[in-house]
């Protein structure tokens, strides 16, 4: 069997069953376990001053190569065009797309010289997977070096339409450099259809879609293969965590502060695509709107930081710290505070004993590619007595969790009428929408996102050998 080498932004820090470690880190870690492989990637260390040596460490079957980047390259690679010029973009809001061409090219050359550190570490029966928009032209690079394996990418983000991506001037460079690859998987149907568009309408490229088979993409002279792999999530283990927390101190101290009150909930970066504010909107007009939910009722919003450098990650601070401030002034009385709006980050299983906890998963991002919270969310319930999901159109989950109440998270007053349903929802019909959402995410669990795209990954060299559409890659997931 090839070895598998994973290359991603950064190197999730694995202590097996640690606490951080989460469903996409586990399920990656676990292919390299199997196969024997590498994990390679940035280290998260920032240089001030010397040349970033490359760490090589080996735990029994897996080797974690691990790299530091200088300050001028995390900054033009990483906060420039990576956070302030793709991920805005990739999310459609091209209103808060910063673009710096200085920034672009150091984005292209901090992905050659990753790619140069790690072409001595190859051999040459190795299959390459990486991860995420931070390393669009990383298989480009590698083919300069003259690197024949496989390489296959998974885009962790929306791939938006195309009229959106335009808005990136170099758009089309960023194709190409994707079409460099053997293997492209996305989370959704949508995401793939984007693409597509992409290659037909301004890449002047064709695809050929065949029922349960990748798309076989044809562009910048290069054949291809592209499908959908919606991530997921080990829902059985999730359940086990949940009901082991639940006895835990932080769950208790939740209970007692709640009174008997029902509880709202959500976890997400702090991140504008994540739709908080709208979020934090639709439950005051919960309360505006059925006074008999005042003091019967409490939101817990967890948002840890994240790229707290980037002045928009800064502001959208600002406007949720002011808005769960005017809430609680609004309606708070001496025995109940309406949102508990906590930016800290906390362990994992404290996270799904609080899930099992609440009666309603408030998930509304505005846009985002599965959202593993949404997963996590119906995984910790008692299927006895389970709360209910109020999830965004917008978020990739909502392509598979129909069991979800779907909300549009811009139309306030239809998420608080979703809110008002899901907390007078009758148990018979939580338990039917969980049955439906739970038996999808067991079929789709982690470690079947991995396999389908690994075995495409592997099939597509067959056609990148010389074999032809034929030798196509046998069926694509979801
Ligand atoms: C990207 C895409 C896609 C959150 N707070 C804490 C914590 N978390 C965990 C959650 C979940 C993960 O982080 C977040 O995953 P999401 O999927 O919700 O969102 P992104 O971080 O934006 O991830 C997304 C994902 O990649 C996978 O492909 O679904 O669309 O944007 O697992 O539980 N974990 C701990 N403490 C926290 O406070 N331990």
């Amino acid at each position: 069997m090839s070895r598998l080498i994973i290359v991603s932004n950064r190197v999730a820090p694995i202590s097996e069953g640690g606490p951080a470690a989460g469903g996409l880190a586990v399920g990656v870690y676990d292919a390299l376990k199997e196969t024997g492989g590498m994990w390679f990637g940035w280290s998260g260390d920032v240089l001030s001053s010397g040349q970033p040596q490359i760490k090589v460490e080996e735990r029994g079957p897996v080797t974690f190569a691990t790299i530091g980047l200088v300050r001028r390259d995390y900054d033009q690679y990483y906060r420039g065009f990576s956070n302030a010029t793709l991920w805005p973009a990739f999310h459609y809001r091209a209103d808060l797309l910063q673009y710096d061409r200085h920034e672009f090219e150091g984005y292209c050359r901090v992905n050659a010289w990753l790619a140069q550190q790690l072409v001595p570490l190859l051999r040459p029966d190795d299959v390459i997977w990486v991860h995420d928009y931070h390393l669009i032209p990383f298989a480009q690079a590698l083919r300069s070096a003259g690197v024949k394996n496989r390489i296959g990418f998974f885009l962790h983000i929306p791939f938006p339409a195309s009229q959106v991506l335009l808005a990136v001037p170099p758009h089309r460079a960023l194709v190409e450099a994707l079409c460099s690859f053997d293997l492209l998987g996305f989370q959704t149907a949508p995401d793939l259809r984007a693409f597509c568009d992409y290659i037909v309408n301004e890449a002047d490229g064709t695809v050929e879609a065949s029922r349960g088979r990748p798309t076989v993409v044809r562009a910048f002279g290069r054949t291809l293969y592209a499908a959908d792999y919606p991530i997921g999530v080990y829902p059985d283990e999730i359940a086990e965590l949940a009901k082991a927390g639940e006895r835990g101190k932080p769950v208790r101290t939740m209970k007692a502060t709640l009174h008997a009150r029902k509880l709202i909930m959500s976890v997400d970066r702090l991140d504008y695509s994540k739709g908080l504010v709208e979020r934090f909107r639709a439950f005051e007009r919960l309360l505006e709107q059925t006074p008999a939910q005042r003091n019967k009722v409490s939101f817990l919003q967890i948002a840890p930081p994240t790229r707290a450098d980037l002045h928009a990650y800064q502001d959208i601070r600002l406007q949720l710290e002011s808005e769960s401030g005017r809430i609680n002034g609004r309606f708070a009385e001496l025995d109940w505070t309406p949102i508990l709006y906590i930016h800290r980050q906390y362990e994992r299983s404290v996270l799904a004993a609080l899930f099992r906890t609440a009666h309603v998963g408030y998930v509304t991002p505005l846009r985002d590619g599965m959202n593993l919270v949404a997963k996590e969310y119906v995984s910790a319930q008692d299927p006895e007595n389970p709360g209910v999901l109020v999830l965004s159109r917008f978020a990739g989950a909502a392509q598979e969790l129909h069991g979800a109440l779907i909300v549009n998270p811009v139309d306030i007053d239809g998420m608080a009428d979703a809110l008002a349903a899901a907390l007078t929802m009758p148990l018979e019909e939580r338990q039917a929408r969980h049955r439906d959402m739970i038996v999808q995410l067991r079929e789709n669990n982690v470690s079947v996102w991995r396999d389908n795209f690994m075995r495409d990954l592997q099939r597509s060299g067959d056609a990148a050998l010389g074999r032809g559409a034929d030798a196509a890659p046998a069926a694509a997931a979801g």
